[in-house]
């Protein structure tokens, strides 16, 4: 029997019994219960690897392209990141570098001049989507988005379809195409010709999920994206599922990686999920 279904059942068995008559055995059984406890973290996790195993095995998920950033530019002065991944700095920046590899890693961090966050990018074309990274926040304000487009819909601004946030106390997830980035309220909002119905409108296609993100370490990201749910696991523990059928939307072809400030970003990996 694997352990920890032996420890869990061991502390589903003992503890009337321990702490009512044996101080001895009721040590042991505290001891088997905290036990119990790391077990049934460590289970989450491989219960998650189990289901991405099997969806590869089923041949249901397929990868895009991966990336571990263990490669450094030929130079320190503009962003050169190579593997397909293009940046905003240049429109944004004024082409100062706003994206370094380095330890093995992504660096994010906006220039003083830049005008609009930064925006790292990637084509990718699917429907359906599995996109596993780690990242670092340093700072209380920093973010790392991650923000899925169709360059050519029309009906949004800037291909925005849908995004999921990391920040240091939450995790928000957003239908753009029919909530805030849907061109006739966008339009509405910069105009500031809004109402006060439309703006409440925009609200039911965003959530938020109070979530601790630990400062200054890595944390490990699994967002998938079926039909029209956009589910969120973080260090192996699903922590935020959203319906909503702009997540549906057939021909997603590009990812952006945002920051506000600063982020760190590694081990990428970007699926397309059969139906
Ligand atoms: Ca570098
Ligand atoms: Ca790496």
């Amino acid at each position: 029997m694997p352990r920890c279904q032996m420890s869990q059942r061991l502390t589903s068995l003992f503890p009337e019994i321990c702490i009512a008559t044996f101080p001895t055995l009721a040590l042991l059984c505290g001891l088997t219960a905290l036990i119990g406890i790391g077990l049934s973290f460590d289970t989450q996790v491989s219960a998650a690897d189990d289901l991405n195993a099997s969806a590869e095995s089923d041949g249901k998920r397929t990868l895009l392209f991966e990336d571990d950033f263990e490669r450094n530019e030929s130079q320190e002065q503009t962003d050169e990141l190579g593997n397909g991944w293009g940046t905003n700095s240049d429109k944004r920046a004024g082409g100062n570098k706003q994206v370094d590899l380095g330890d093995g890693a992504m660096f994010i961090f906006r220039h003083k001049t830049a005008d609009h966050g930064v925006s790292v990018t990637h084509p990718a074309e699917f429907k359906d989507c599995q996109i596993q990274l780690r990242f670092r926040l340093d700072n209380k304000a920093d973010d790392f988005g991650i923000d899925i487009a169709d360059m050519g819909f029309p009906d949004v601004h800037a291909g925005h379809i849908c995004k999921v946030n990391f920040r240091p106390q939450e995790i928000e997830i957003l239908d753009f195409k029919n909530g805030r980035m849907k061109k006739s309220y966008r339009d509405a909002a910069k105009a500031g010709t809004a109402t006060a119905e439309q703006k409440a409108a925009v609200k039911q296609y965003e959530r938020k999920w109070q979530h601790p993100i630990t400062l200054g370490q890595w944390h490990d990201a699994v967002i998938t994206i079926r039909g029209d749910i956009f589910s969120v696991q973080l260090d192996g523990t699903k922590i935020a599922t959203f319906t909503s059928d702009g997540f549906d939307h057939p021909t997603k072809d590009m990812i952006r990686f945002s920051a506000r400030r600063e982020a760190r970003v590694d081990d990428v990996k970007v699926y397309s999920l059969a139906p």
